[in-house]
């Protein structure tokens, strides 16, 4: 059993002002795995003074203090990978290998690359008739969801650091260990006290507190859009900033010079990694018609391979969904889809042999209209849709025919056609082929799907104001 019931505040782990605890449940096993404090509005405001007192140093530490923190975070980081492994596999649900090659490589780059993006950086530049001073936003308040249990964290804490901006960070409820672990991580680094803190409890009481106290300056948020949404009105309060990062239905456009085979598999990846729980998966396939029958062969052939079960038994691509909430939420999803259109395979209930633990089938529907909810609204399960298109430009309108804008995916093989359908997607990240990812590549959404971007140089600006200074005395 994991339990932490104090919150890391000024450098110390403290005793929580309230009683009252929230359990971690293990998605596998349905069990409790451990048990965090539900943190009290003291609890945030201490955290908020500790931010508060460290600000004025903290944003005036130089590059090289900032660097050195953050390599010492690597290095922390990377010594307990085995540990921070294990943790997620419990707490998420992802397989040990994804764990591994997911969640532990993007936890840990988004560091590095704030290392090499800071190196980089100039905080002050000579425009000619003006000096421009890029300086901290201040006190920093950071939401995190649960699908990612470090990815998220890290981007922000790294660009935070980067920037020199002291955070108050709640985690995700669900999945508050791997946080915990980093907040250790982050301890040993020797940061000074209250540049870093973290706030154990529920998006109701800290979530909230974050987005209305007075002396935070600035939200970051990554999570559900109808919370992204509570979250501006609350920030509204003060006029403070926020950015946020919300979630997608992105769409994956096959072209018809593309091998068959790699887009199905390209398909059943973005719904079986993570078990599909990823904002920025490509969850409406958008298929020339010409293709579609050998499309839904090679999906249903090749679907087998990506067995789901036990994330713990080597073998597994796919793990359970995080909790029994988003079981029913993904199951409802499913029944819905078996009215709007065919199902291919899967389907609703739990895959045979699998009881216990919170487990779907990964599930395609095709002949799928764009306007059904199985193809408009986020389902954050395994769960895609095919959709027929007649052309190129059929593609691109039925791929921005979506609210959101975060993602988009194209696999093909003429450069040209490739080149035009990437640039035509109203979305914040594109994919060409399975790209490898760039940690320096911007991250964020168009439309609905946030406000703002994370991740390398882009990432850091987000902590940072600007200041124009008119007749600055040349040194
Ligand atoms: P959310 O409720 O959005 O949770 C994300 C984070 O926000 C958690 O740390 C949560 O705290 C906190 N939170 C909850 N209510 C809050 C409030 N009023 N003010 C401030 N923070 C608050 O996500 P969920 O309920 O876990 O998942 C629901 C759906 O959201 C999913 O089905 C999926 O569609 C979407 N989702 C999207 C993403 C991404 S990356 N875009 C990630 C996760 C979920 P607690 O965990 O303690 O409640």
């Amino acid at each position: 059993m994991r339990n932490q019931l104090k919150h890391y505040i000024n450098g110390e782990w403290i005793e929580s002002t309230g009683s009252r605890v929230i359990e971690v449940i293990n998605p596998a096993t349905e069990e409790v795995m451990g048990k965090i404090s539900s943190g009290t509005e003291e609890d945030l405001d201490k955290a908020v003074k500790a931010a508060r007192s460290v600000f004025p140093a903290f944003s005036r530490s130089t590059k090289e203090e900032r660097i050195e923190w953050l390599e010492k975070i690597v290095q922390g980081y990377e010594a307990r990978k085995e540990e921070l492994i294990e943790v997620m596999t419990d707490e998420l649900g992802a397989p040990l290998s994804v764990s591994e090659e997911v969640h532990y490589p993007m936890g840990v780059g988004h560091f590095k690359q704030a290392i090499e993006s800071l190196s980089d950086y100039s905080f002050s530049e000579d425009r000619g008739g003006h000096t421009l001073l890029k300086e901290s936003i201040g006190v920093s308040g950071l939401i995190t969801p649960w699908n990612f249990p470090t990815n998220q964290l890290s981007t922000k804490i790294a660009s935070a650091i980067a920037a020199g901006s002291p955070v108050i960070l709640k985690p995700a409820s669900k999945t508050p260990f791997a946080a915990i672990i980093v907040a250790e991580i982050i301890h040993e680094a020797g940061l000074p006290k209250g540049a870093f803190n973290l706030v154990n409890g529920s998006g109701s009481v800290i979530g909230n507190g974050i987005s209305s106290h007075p002396d935070i300056d600035f939200v970051s948020f990554t999570g559900s859009g109808g919370v992204g949404e509570t979250i501006m009105q609350k920030a509204a309060e003060t006029k403070k900033k926020v950015a946020l990062e919300l979630g997608g239905k992105s769409p994956v456009v096959v072209l018809d010079d593309a091998n068959v085979e790699e887009a199905a598999k390209t398909a059943i990846s973005h719904i079986t990694k993570n078990t599909g729980q990823v904002c920025s998966a490509g969850t409406r396939v958008l298929i020339p018609e010409s293709m579609k029958e050998e499309f839904e062969q090679k999906v249903v052939e090749l679907l087998p391979n990506y067995p789901v079960g036990d994330p713990r038994k080597e073998g597994v691509a796919t793990g359970p969904l995080v909790s029994k909430d988003q079981w029913e939420t993904v199951q409802s999803y499913i029944e819905k889809g078996e009215k709007e259109a065919k199902l291919l395979v899967g389907g609703a209930g739990k895959p045979e042999g699998l009881p216990t633990g919170y487990y779907a089938k990964p599930t395609f529907f095709t002949d799928v209209s764009n306007d059904s909810v199985i193809a408009q609204e986020e389902i954050f399960g395994p769960v895609s849709v095919i959709i027929t298109y007649s052309d190129v430009e059929d593609a691109i309108e039925k791929a921005n025919d979506t609210k959101y804008g975060l993602a988009g995916y194209v696999v093909g093989q003429d450069p040209v056609q490739l080149s035009y359908v990437a640039s035509s997607i109203r979305a914040g990240r594109i994919v060409v082929n399975n790209a490898e990812t760039d940690f320096n590549g911007p991250f964020g959404g168009y439309k609905e799907s946030g406000i703002g971007r994370e991740w390398g140089d882009f990432g850091i600006e987000e902590y940072l104001e600007v200041k124009s200074v008119h007749g600055m005395p040349k040194s």
